[in-house]
């Protein structure tokens, strides 16, 4: 049972402010902080209705002291809903009930004297989609338009040698620039970034993918997160990349063009987040060999997601928590889509902290997938906690592709 709970403000991995909630409980404390977004969709939870200070001073004032005695996070979650009494924590703030949801879910773990994942259901390991090669809104405008170049290990048989494989993928990626002798850097998830277009990207992360499965015979493949929405002008109804303006039927043959060119495992939002109609024409065209997930276009909104499955938008759908406001309703989501048979990708921000809550979500809600960058100390606190909850637990991947 949760004695005291305190808010506070801690730094991100882009270095902004975010939020950390601390509950209090017999058996110990149990913090949590809230991940931030730079390429957020319209429909998500309000991060921040004011600036994070205020947000947190308020929530020491209000919602501290409304959370003592609750028992389970759900209780929680919902006591800071009611609170807020908006549909989208424009008043309390998304950063708010997420931290509060997270540390929420250890503080009943560590009273019940129980794993996170085990207070969500049987584990299973989720296959890492690591990132590789960064652009778009997490880059310096020089670098690609596409947001986010991404590897699967398909072919790995444990989370452990997954992660080692993408991590495989990625310092091959750094050595090939090195020789290209050119300047480059990493994005704010860890991946590569250099001046580059995103065709130019693709075919160095496919490449490189290839080597390592020549070298190592664990079969990886590429998907992308076209976060479509950034490269959308919505005066003329046109995407740009690569400097190539095109308008929607244009960016779905392009789509597809580049599903078949680079063998695409995965397609993250490859149209604006209003288009569903746009979606479920291309899912329509390539369900068959790739997950087209959306991301922007569902929020992680049941609402939103009741729409795409009735006309068929996606297969496969990002879960954020700090999108939606708490774990309850990120459960809902997760739910909705199995029931439906769409493929949940429990997902980072590109600000994270280095709270590894997402890791037990996957284990627990049986993703099979995790979307969490493959370097960087605020990427592997998940990595590392799936690794030792395959340890511990013996769970088998999830495999689906
Ligand atoms: C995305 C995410 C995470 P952001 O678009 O999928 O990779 O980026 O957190 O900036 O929305
Ligand atoms: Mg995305």
């Amino acid at each position: 049972m949760i004695t005291k709970a305190k808010f506070r403000e801690i730094l991100n991995s882009r270095g902004n402010i975010t939020c950390e909630c601390e509950l209090h409980t017999k058996k110990g404390i149990a913090i949590g902080s809230s991940p931030t977004g730079a390429s957020s969709g319209s429909f998500e939870a309000v991060f921040a209705p004011k600036p994070v200070p205020q947000l947190v001073k308020d929530a020491n004032n209000l919602i501290s002291q409304l959370l003592p005695g609750s028992t389970t996070f759900q209780e929680a979650d919902d006591i800071i809903a009611k609170a807020d009494g908006t549909t989208n924590f424009s008043k309390v703030g998304g950063a708010v009930s997420t931290s509060a949801s997270f540390a929420a879910l250890k503080a009943q773990a560590m009273t019940e004297e129980k794993q996170r994942f085990e207070l969500l259901g049987s584990p299973t390991l989720p296959i890492p989609l690591g990132n590789v090669f960064g652009g778009g809104a997490h880059a310096a405008p020089e670098a690609m338009d596409f947001q986010e170049l991404l590897v699967v290990p398909t072919g790995a048989k444990t989370f452990e040698s997954a992660c080692k494989t993408n991590a495989l993928v990625h310092a091959k990626i750094k050595s090939r620039l090195k020789d290209k002798k050119v300047v480059f850097c990493k994005s704010d998830e860890g991946g590569w970034t250099v001046s580059a277009s995103s065709a130019e990207a693709l075919s160095l992360v496919y490449d490189c993918a290839n080597q390592v499965f020549d070298e190592t015979g664990i079969k990886v493949r590429v998907g992308v997160d076209i976060a479509a929405s950034e490269l959308f002008d919505s005066k003329t109804s046109t995407y740009t990349v690569d400097g190539k303006q095109m308008n929607k039927e244009e960016m779905i043959s392009f789509v597809c063009e580049t599903i078949d060119r680079f063998e695409l495992a995965y397609v993250e939002d490859p149209l604006e987040e209003n288009d569903f109609e746009g979606f479920a024409d291309l899912t329509k065209q390539t369900a068959s060999k790739t997950l087209l997930c959306g991301d922007d276009l569902f929020v992680t909104n049941v609402s939103r997601l009741e729409k795409g499955i009735e006309i068929g938008a996606c297969n496969s759908l990002i879960i954020k928590p700090n999108q939606i406001g708490n774990i309850s309703k990120a459960i809902d989501a997760v739910r909705l889509a199995q029931k439906n048979k769409l493929v949940p990708v429990i997902s980072h921000r590109s600000g994270e902290t280095t709270d590894d809550t997402i890791a037990h979500l996957a284990a627990g809600l049986n993703a099979p997938f995790i979307k969490t960058g493959v370097v960087g100390g605020e990427r592997i606190s998940k990595l590392n906690e799936l690794i030792r909850i395959e340890e511990k637990t013996k769970a088998k991947l999830t495999v689906v592709i």
